[in-house]
This record gives structure tokens, C-alpha cells and sequence, in this order.
């Protein structure tokens, strides 16, 4: 038995994202996003799921605040809807959506709760997504003056800010792979997106500079891979792999420029890069923390023409959640030490990591023990992470409710908190009150 204790001034939260709770999507003057489009679109989500009711929390949140509290956490990471602010992404502020969020953080400050705001986790306005989307650098502007509108607005009320979610799946997942809205399959459009994202994060930043206060980072996820041997081939297809998720979004905005070494390769597969005078600047701001998203890790070998990198992923019979991700907690712990040593110091938050297993409420409890085992395996990791120097401010699991999960729909459940979607019964899971123990503690046995 070992106690794996955290530092007393630790913040342990959970996070959610707007398009994957709230629901009421025609409801208080909100507009219309690619995910509505896409997921109303036939073939897109398994089972022709929509986020049109989720967990319904745009009308439940209070009862979702009473849980936080009674759950013990000091922060909770949400997404404000864009076009719930900016029902055509630009211009008209529709002020119902402004309202709305305003209770919405005052409830939350209310019950002693610090609201992490998430700026884009993902619901582009559909009206600019008409005009090119991400691929058109007016949608960098439209950020920039949504950025601001909330700077402004909620001085004074939200101090942590988070411009983008996850850009990788913003920009490879969603128009390079294909499988999450607007659904494109385009290598160069995919990282033209990614450009112009993290160009769009530096506007965000430089703004805040002028009217913001608080702190403000931006939220990628990383995945780990493991050489399948150490043979050199091996060892550089999975730095490959790593550095699609780490270094093409991390070294703009800490060095100032993209990795080398991926710029040639996507140079080979035809795609370039169209950098504006300014814009590596505008990227590589300081910003004051780092989210960071980690699920999954995976062994790779060097295997000619074998997808993007030359790189094919092996099944070594890693344990799996319901979601079909390897669990792999080593690869939290190296990927937190590589940012300290390729990055330095900078503040990190866990903003997201969690498990998805599709538990059921049985008379009336849900024992979703594997839950509890992952959540304990990367709570040891990270804490081997804190004990090696690297500066972990907190911890944000994912997720606080079962939400719909993008192209997965509602069958894929990663909530502390079961949620029945036809009555919206919210019931309390195991982990859920493991995970208020760990926190009322600050440690745990093992
Ligand atoms: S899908 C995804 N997720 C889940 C989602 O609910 C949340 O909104 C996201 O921030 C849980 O956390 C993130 N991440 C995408 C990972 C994609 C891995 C697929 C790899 C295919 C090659």
C-alpha cells in the first residue's frame, strides 16, 4: 500500500464543452453551428445522434452546480457556445446568449466554483463555415472580436481562459481524417487550418493583453507513441507521430516556428504552409498557462507508405476502454516530462482525462470500477510528474456528466455522472464519489 498524496494548494476540476451538454439549440437566440449541420447530416454520427438535447443543461445547470459543489471541485472547465454570443459568428451580439452565460458563472462563483473558460471547443458558427470556415482567414478576425467580446464582458468574473480546444482534431481530425464536423478529407486544407488556429489563438492573446485579466493558454491533446523496437526507423516514425500532436502546435507558440523536420515532410506529400508577415509573432506570444488534454498512447513501427508518417500502429494487447483507446499512463508521464524539457516551466492545468466506459445505472448505482482504476493509474503518473519538477498547477477530469460524444453519439460515456438521456436522471457513479474523497483528502491509497 502506497498513499499517493497531491500539494494542498492543488485544483481538481472537471470539464465539459457547450455543443456536448446544453442542448436547447434553438432555444435563447442561438444560431446555428457546424455541429448541428453535421450531426443532422445521415451517416455522420453513430446512431443519427445530435447534440439538439444532450444533458440538457442549458436549462438544468443549476442542478449540474449543486453536483459540482456537493463533488468537492474548486474549478470547472466549460465551452461558451460562439454562436450562442454571435448567432452568424460576426457582428449582432445576441444579448439572451450573454445573459445566459452570466447566471450561468455566477452560479458557479456563487457555490465557490472558478470558471475555466474554453472559447472554442469546437461549434463554429454554421454561417462562417458557409464563407470557408477555419480555411478562411476572415474566421481568424471573427475569433479575434468574439475573444474580445468576452474579455470584456466577463472581466472580473472568469480569470482562466483557454482560446482552442484540441486543435489537432480541429484541424487533421476534423478535415484530414474526415470524422468530425465540417468532415473534410484534405491533408493541405487540414493544415492550413492548423495555421491559421493557432494564428487565430495569438490574436485572442494579444487582445486579452489589451483588455483581458487573468491567465490565458490554449488546450491541445496529446497522444503518446511507443517504438514498437529500438531500431532507429522505429524510434523516428513514432517521433513523427508525436510530434504531429505535440511539436507542429507547440513550437510555433513557444519557439516562434513550426518543426522543421515536419514541414519538410509535409512538403514531400505536396502540402505547404502560407505564413503571413506577422503571423509567427502573433502565434508565439507568452502565454500564462498550458491545458493540456491526455487519453491514450499507442505503439508504432516504421512501415513504408503505411498512412501519414510512414508509421503502423501495433496492437500489443494493451488494456482498452469502451472507446477502443489504449490505456496508457506511462505516456502521460513522458509526454508532461518532454513538455518541461522541450518548453520550460509554464504552469500546466490537466485540462481533460478521463475514461469512457459504458456503464448502466443498476438499482440505482453504477459501479464503474475501471473508471476508478484508469482515473488512479494517471493520477499516479501525474504525480510522478509533479515529484520530476514538472509544474502541474491541477487537474481536470473528463468528464463531469455523460455527454454526447461528437461522432460517437450518446453511446460513449465518459461522465463522473450517469446521465439517462430520455428522462435526464443525472445518478451519481462510483468514481464519482472516489473521486470526491481523493479530493476532500488530497490523496489517495494504492
Ligand atoms: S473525441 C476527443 N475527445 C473527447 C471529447 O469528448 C472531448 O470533447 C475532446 O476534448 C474526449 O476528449 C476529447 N478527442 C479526440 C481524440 C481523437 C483520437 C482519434 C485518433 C484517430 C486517429
Amino acid at each position: 500500500m502506497a498513499i499517493i498524496k497531491f500539494p494542498e494548494h492543488f485544483k481538481w476540476g472537471a470539464a465539459t464543452a457547450a455543443y456536448q451538454i446544453e442542448g436547447a439549440v434553438k432555444e435563447g437566440g442561438r444560431g446555428e453551428s457546424i455541429w448541428d449541420r453535421f450531426s443532422h447530416t445521415p451517416g455522420k454520427v453513430i446512431n443519427g445522434d445530435n447534440g439538439d438535447i444532450a444533458c440538457d443543461s442549458y436549462h438544468l445547470y443549476r442542478e449540474d452546480i449543486a453536483l459540482m459543489k456537493d463533488l468537492g471541485i474548486s474549478v470547472y472547465r466549460f465551452s461558451i457556445s460562439w454562436p450562442r454570443i454571435f448567432p452568424e459568428g460576426i457582428g449582432k451580439v445576441n444579448e439572451e446568449g450573454v445573459k445566459y452565460y452570466h447566471d450561468f458563472v455566477d452560479e458557479l462563483l456563487h457555490n465557490g466554483i472558478e470558471p475555466m473558460c474554453t472559447l472554442y471547443h469546437w461549434d463554429l458558427p454554421q454561417a462562417l463555415q458557409d464563407k470557408g470556415g477555419w480555411a478562411n482567414r476572415e474566421t481568424i478576425e471573427a475569433f479575434g472580436q468574439y475573444a474580445s467580446f468576452m474579455f470584456q464582458e466577463f472581466k472580473g468574473k472568469i480569470s482562466k481562459w483557454l482560446t482552442i480546444n484540441e486543435p489537432w482534431c480541429v484541424s487533421f481530425l476534423s478535415n484530414y481524417l474526415g470524422a468530425h464536423a465540417p468532415g473534410n478529407k484534405d491533408l493541405q486544407l487540414a493544415t492550413t487550418i492548423s495555421h491559421h488556429l493557432l494564428v487565430a489563438h495569438g490574436l485572442a492573446v494579444s487582445q486579452f493583453r489589451k483588455i483581458g485579466e487573468g491567465e490565458i493558454g490554449f488546450a491541445p491533446n496529446l497522444e503518446w507513441l511507443e517504438p514498437f523496437s529500438n531500431k532507429e526507423e522505429d524510434i523516428q516514425a513514432c517521433n513523427r507521430g508525436i510530434a504531429w500532436f505535440i511539436e507542429w502546435f507547440m513550437d510555433p507558440v513557444f519557439h516562434g516556428k513550426y518543426p522543421e523536420f515536419l514541414l519538410d515532410w509535409f512538403k514531400d506529400k505536396g502540402v505547404t504552409l502560407s505564413i503571413d508577415e506577422g503571423d509567427m509573432e502573433q502565434i508565439s506570444q507568452p502565454i500564462d498557462i498550458l491545458g493540456i488534454n491526455y487519453y491514450t498512447g499507442s505503439v508504432g513501427r516504421y512501415k513504408e507508405g503505411e498512412g501519414l508518417f510512414d508509421l503502423e500502429p501495433i496492437d500489443i494487447g494493451y488494456a482498452k476502454t469502451d472507446i477502443g483507446w489504449n490505456i496508457y499512463p506511462e505516456g502521460f508521464y513522458k509526454a508532461l516530462h518532454k513538455l518541461k524539457v522541450q518548453y520550460g516551466d509554464i504552469p500546466i492545468y490537466i485540462t481533460e482525462n478521463g475514461a469512457c466506459y459504458n456503464d448502466e445505472v443498476e438499482n440505482g448505482e453504477v459501479k464503474d470500477t475501471r473508471r476508478i482504476e484508469y482515473l488512479k493509474q494517471h493520477l499516479i503518473s501525474l504525480k510522478r510528474a509533479i515529484d520530476s519538477g514538472v509544474n502541474i498547477q491541477g487537474y481536470l477530469t473528463w468528464s463531469l456528466l455523460d455527454n454526447f460524444e461528437w461522432a460517437e453519439g450518446y453511446d460513449m460515456r465518459f461522465g463522473l455522472i450517469h446521465i439517462n438521456f430520455k428522462t435526464l436522471a443525472r445518478t451519481k457513479k462510483d468514481s464519482y464519489f472516489w473521486y470526491k474523497q481523493m479530493i476532500g483528502n488530497t490523496w489517495f491509497e494504492r
